[in-house]
């Protein structure tokens, strides 16, 4: 008997934490934010994924990118839609390793709650045994892999490489708004050609809505 009840309620903790795990993942992103299932009324989350190993062309291959977590799939960055006037949560998701330079500016986390955010995972984006994680205002230059920076929102939130990053800000009033990786991870002499400069790669809008 002692042994069923055992094998009961495993199976029942399992069933919890499955579909608890499912129902994150399927509330990320919208692109109409009001009929988001799983963000509250007064907040809304998603979830930005950077990938590397991307074809973008033949001469320059081999390219990280930004994409949206929406319903399970990955989704295009060049139009990251928030809603106005919200409370946003926001999960960074980076498989991909770095490290860049980036400007001063741009250095230090600006625009969140606090002026901080959250990394876990930092340099192995797939560990499932470490739960811990740290708030930072700030990340080393050699363990910096990308940015997601609006700078018409003075945003600046500073992804570590192959980490998961959260961070909460405020929208304002809707509005279009360009967003920029800030750390030299495209192509070119400067660094910052191919996904620096094409929608969708490290780069596009922020249409707040
Ligand atoms: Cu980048």
């Amino acid at each position: 008997m002692e042994k069923l009840e055992t094998i009961f309620y495993t199976t029942i903790i399992g069933i919890i934490v499955v579909f608890g795990a499912g129902m994150y993942l399927t509330g990320s992103a919208s692109h109409a934010p009001a009929q988001n299932a799983t963000s509250s009324a007064n907040s809304y989350n998603i979830t930005l994924v950077i990938t590397t190993n991307n074809y973008f062309t033949s001469a320059n291959h081999n390219q990280p990118a930004y994409f949206v977590l929406e319903n399970g799939q990955l989704t295009s960055s060049a139009q990251i839609y928030l809603p106005s006037n919200m409370l946003i949560h926001l999960t960074i998701v980076n498989y991909d390793s770095g490290p860049g330079n980036v400007p001063s500016t741009y250095a230090n986390v600006m625009g969140t709650t606090n002026g901080t955010e959250f990394i876990m995972n930092d340099s192995a984006v797939n560990i499932t045994s470490n739960s811990e994680g740290q708030w930072v205002s700030t990340v080393p230059s050699a363990n910096l892999a990308h940015t997601f920076t609006v700078p018409g929102m003075n945003l600046n939130i500073l992804v570590p490489s192959q980490s998961i990053t959260e961070a909460t800000f405020h929208t304002g009033n809707s509005g279009v708004f360009q967003w920029q990786c800030q750390v030299d991870c495209g192509t070119g002499p400067s660094g910052w050609g191919g996904a620096m400069a094409t929608p969708g790669w490290m780069m596009g809008e922020v249409v707040v809505q």
